[in-house]
């Protein structure tokens, strides 16, 4: 079998212990991985994060299932894995993840 680059898929509770049909939320393109629910801008709907090459990858829930267009929101790429928690206590979900040893600058 041959798989080519993922897609995202929503599948939604029906309320009675089933499953809807998939729906893609994200087309299949580049290296998208880690996929997390955490409600990043606390409007209290889950958003789905993400991860593009590397590359974090915001997705504003919307309600009713349907997210806003994937936003970068890390600066840097080339993580390994990640993860989102709240990390500190203050109610807002914070992120860690692996990163490859970063050289030293120069002076
Ligand atoms: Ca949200
Ligand atoms: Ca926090």
């Amino acid at each position: 079998m041959v798989y080519s680059s993922p897609e995202l898929c929503l599948v939604l509770n029906v309320g009675d212990g089933t499953f809807g049909q998939p729906s893609t939320i994200v087309p299949a393109s580049g290296n998208t991985t880690d996929l997390r629910a955490a409600d990043l801008d606390g409007d209290g709907a889950e958003d789905l994060v993400f991860m593009v090459s590397g590359r974090p990858t915001w997705m504003r829930s919307e309600g009713g299932g349907v997210f806003a267009s994937p936003v970068v929101i890390g600066t840097s790429g080339g993580f390994l894995g990640w993860d989102i928690a709240d990390m500190d206590g203050d109610g807002d979900p914070d992120r860690s993840g692996r990163h490859p040893p970063r050289e030293p600058s120069a002076q």
